[in-house]
């Protein structure tokens, strides 16, 4: 899920002027680490091996080439069904999930692989870790089966609600009864962004939409566990046309996946990923048109149950000098465009979320204060959309209604209205669709990167991204 940059504050700078290399003391190389962390290590690798084909790559990698030699390698089949509905925590009992890519950091900071202090840190996390790779082998298997049965005709309305059933199904939690969804469940609402819609697009009830031959889509699917929130996007097209506009920006986002590291300058980084997006061109009906990186959209932290934290990775060269720390939770998501580049609000929202620092205000209508603790108790700072909230309200008043269908939509503008009051009010904050040029086609590829003290990991990867 994008975070968007104010237009007064990203301020492109010129890539060709001098110093826009990142100092090697930051930059990683694309190595896969050994893996270096005793026992515990071996058994992770023993029931990714054995149970499922769907690790990370890198990671994947590593184990195939450890284990060949043994006789019960087989080639898949996962364990999960399909559709879905083997709990992730079954198909890798005891915790032992499969470990994203690992990334080696370099020069300065290559003494962290084996630093005792560092390694130490390393394991009093190992519940963060457990949980951001439960949600990251959720995130791949679902994205994966969409990747396959998405087809032109489908609705969005359909499409989104595959995947979130999916997601949940995995994670063991429907996020029905009261507080189970911020157990695990959604990091935020399914975006499916057509043509040049970019970014925070999901759709509402009623929405009539239908995935065509020659559409763009972006897909944005976060899953969390526990708070720890994988953000995660590809992009899908049925025409061909459009394969140097995804090539340039799955380029533009694996260089700022791959030169990410401790230390690294942000403003750096985003003009290493302009250079590799800038690299591109896309052809279509005849006219032969440069892609551009949307500025205005960036890569961010993510926090513990909040998907955007302080720090931005624009896509642009920037002079921004901030660093990349120890520690830092990355979404590194670059979207390019063949219309202007920027961005602007249009059509109806979808996507909210209860802000951090919300101010303590006096609501008079009852009504605004049961939806603000319904948002409080089911999603707490997570995105949510609209159709979150009509999901727990229909289990209530479905069952004694002669015609839900026209009850749905009653309640759905009235929701509407009460979110309203509470974006009114700067408790809840809204994030309407983002949308280049009309007849302009866009694409977002993205991926979660975790700073670990001796390693860089990024959790999302996967065979298909
Ligand atoms: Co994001």
């Amino acid at each position: 899920m994008a975070a968007k940059i104010p237009a007064d504050e990203h301020k492109a700078l010129d890539i060709n002027a001098s110093g826009n290399k990142i100092s090697s003391s930051g930059g990683t190389t694309n190595a896969t680490t050994e893996q270096s962390d005793g026992e515990s290590d071996d058994e992770a690798d023993k029931h990714a091996n054995e149970v499922t084909a769907t690790a990370g790559e890198g990671g994947a990698k590593k184990r195939k080439n450890k284990k060949k030699n043994k006789k019960k390698k087989r080639k898949g089949p996962t364990l999960q069904t399909d559709p879905p509905s083997v709990l992730i925590s079954q198909l890798f009992p005891d915790n032992n999930y499969p470990r994203g890519e690992e990334v080696q950091y370099e020069n300065e900071n290559r003494y962290r692989i084996t630093d005792e202090e560092k390694r130490h840190l390393d394991h009093i996390n190992s519940d963060f870790l457990t949980d951001y790779r439960q949600a990251a082998e959720t995130h791949r298997q679902v994205r994966q089966r969409a990747q396959k049965n998405i087809k032109p005709g489908q609705t969005l309305t359909e499409i989104a609600t595959g995947i979130e059933d999916s997601v949940r199904r995995l994670v063991g939690h429907d996020g029905l009864s009261e507080g189970d969804g911020i157990i695990a469940g959604m990091g935020f609402p399914t975006g499916l962004n057509l043509d040049e819609i970019a970014a925070h697009y999901s759709p509402n009830a009623g929405c009539k939409s239908v995935l065509q031959q020659d559409n763009v889509m972006k897909v944005d699917i976060g899953v969390h566990v526990n708070g720890r929130i994988v953000d995660s996007a590809f992009t899908m097209a049925f025409n061909p046309t459009y394969d140097n506009l995804l090539a340039a920006v799955k380029d533009a986002t694996n260089t700022g996946v791959r030169e990410a590291g401790i230390d690294v300058r942000l403003g750096e980084l985003g003009g290493l990923i302009q250079e590799a997006m800038e690299s591109y061109e896309c052809e279509i009906n005849g006219t032969t048109d440069p892609i551009k990186p949307i500025a205005g959209l960036s890569g961010h932290t993510i926090l513990p149950y909040s998907i955007h934290g302080s720090k931005r990775v624009p896509s642009v060269k920037t002079d921004d000098t901030t660093k990349m720390e120890e520690g830092d939770v990355f979404a590194i998501e670059t979207f390019g465009s063949t219309g202007t580049g920027r961005v602007h609000n249009q059509g109806e929202v979808s996507h909210y979320a209860l802000r951090r620092d919300a101010p303590k205000v006096n609501l008079h209508l009852s009504s605004a204060k049961s939806l603000l603790n319904t948002i409080k108790k089911n999603f707490s700072t997570i995105p949510f959309c609209q159709r979150y909230l009509d999901r727990l309200g229909q289990e209530k008043y479905l069952l004694g209604v002669r015609n839900p269908q026209s009850r749905v939509m009653y309640l759905k503008c009235l929701t509407t209205r009460q979110l309203n009051n509470l974006v009114k009010s700067g408790i809840v904050e809204d994030y309407p669709p983002l949308v280049d040029q009309k007849g302009s086609y866009t694409a977002q590829f993205e991926h979660t990167i975790l700073l670990r003290p001796t390693v860089k990991e990024v959790i999302s990867r996967g065979e298909d991204y």
